[in-house]
């Protein structure tokens, strides 16, 4: 057993934005000072960290002149030297200024739909400039709060053009960054527009460059929408889409809890490692969190040492649960191995099918076999529970 101590092979990343939130929400005030990026960034490679993230106003706030910009990133870059910390991902904020408050690429108002997209753009170029390789867009302010505020086939096609226009833009700076776009459901907006998984791939396949735009999946989110989130990035790793994913804690569908990762849904945050670690995943394990109001600094940094070591535990367990031979000798029983065998054998047609008899005896045989899912699962439970 390891003592779960983070090493930077581990590649966990943490958004400046998550320790540094200071607690301000809908009813009431910061209850923590503002956390210089420069300190989270020595903080978090103290912590056994890889990587750091940022909305382009966790630098640098909103309408800062250019002077104030260069110092911020003068100091956010030497800090990044100091440290070996990398920025895999970099984002923009498009949703706390109030001339996002009907959203950014799909804002009804076409004047902030044009100034949006140009503030992606140059955020990008820092972005590029800092290596980051992901560039996440979480629309959370497009959406509407009643029915004909928004019309959304309308906006979708705003929604297209705006990545159409980005992705030309990343391959004429010739930037080696893809998008990735971060579906929720709901809050901040009553619905938001690409609220699951499932509906930001099929957004994708409309798009002019597909193959430049993948997702970065909540674990909050997709279970506020009552989702199972394993099965969700299982599903964007099958169609190659999986190109950064936010891990936190989320106790079913209510408000976006977005606690430390491990705390909430723990039965879900087992079988998300055992996906990432068995699905080819190999991009950042990511932390998109909030240290609770409770909390002084020191309970911040305890959440994000939580963070990872809950990683940790369960790439251990996942790591025994999967070459245990009982449970590969359940696994079988289970009848894995015979799913991942195609349905026609070589040469046989759907005629093939057609031809073959079925007799009542079969079919009865067929329908009385049990599954032997329950033992499958309570082996993972032992290994869950720590008794095996
Ligand atoms: C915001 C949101 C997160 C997104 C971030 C990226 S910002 O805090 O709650 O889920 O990942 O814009
Ligand atoms: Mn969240
Ligand atoms: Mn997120």
């Amino acid at each position: 057993m390891s003592d779960y101590t983070p090493t930077r092979e581990d590649k966990f990343s943490f958004g400046l934005w998550t320790v540094g939130w200071q607690g301000v929400d809908v009813f009431g005030t910061a209850v923590r000072e503002p956390l210089d990026p420069v300190v989270a960034v020595h903080k978090l490679a103290e912590l056994g960290a890889y990587g750091v993230t940022f909305h382009d106003n966790d630098l640098f706030p909103f309408g800062a002149s250019a002077a104030e910009r260069d110092q911020v990133i003068a100091r956010f870059r030497k800090a990044l030297d100091e440290t070996g910390l990398v920025v895999p991902m970099a984002t923009t904020n498009l949703f706390a200024h109030p001339i996002f408050k009907d959203g950014a690429f799909t804002a009804n108002d076409r004047a902030v739909r044009r100034f949006a997209i140009r503030k992606v753009m140059e955020n990008l170029d820092l972005a590029a400039e800092l290596g980051a390789k992901t560039y996440v867009c979480w629309g959370g302010r497009e959406g509407a709060e009643s029915g004909a505020a928004k019309d959304v086939r309308a906006a979708l096609d705003r929604m297209k053009e705006a990545f159409d226009i980005l992705c030309s833009y990343v391959l004429d700076q010739g930037y080696d960054i893809r998008f990735a776009i971060e579906p929720k459901p709901n809050e901040p907006r009553g619905d938001i527009l690409l609220p699951t998984i499932g509906h930001a791939l099929a957004f994708i396949d409309q798009l002019e460059h597909p193959e430049l735009v993948g997702l970065n999946p909540e674990v909050g989110h997709e279970e506020m929408a009552g989702m199972n989130f394993a099965h969700g990035i299982a599903q964007a790793l099958w169609h190659g889409k999986l190109f950064h994913v936010d891990l936190n804690g989320q106790n079913g569908p209510r408000f976006d809890q977005d606690l430390r990762f491990g705390a909430g849904n723990l039965r879900g945050a087992f079988w998300t490692v055992d996906v990432l670690e068995n699905g080819g995943y190999d991009g950042p394990r990511h932390f998109d969190y909030k240290p609770p109001r409770t909390e002084d600094m020191e309970g911040v940094w305890e959440s994000a040492r939580g963070c990872m070591r809950n990683y940790l535990i369960l790439r251990e367990k996942v790591r025994a649960f999967r070459s245990d031979p009982e449970v590969q000798e359940a696994l079988r029983a289970a009848k894995l191995d015979e799913l991942a065998r195609p349905t026609l054998a070589a040469g046989e047609t759907y005629q093939t099918l057609r031809d073959e008899d079925w007799p009542d005896a079969t079919i009865e045989a067929l329908a009385a076999r049990g599954m032997a899912f329950e033992r499958l699962d309570q082996l993972a439970m032992d290994y869950l529970l720590g008794v095996r």
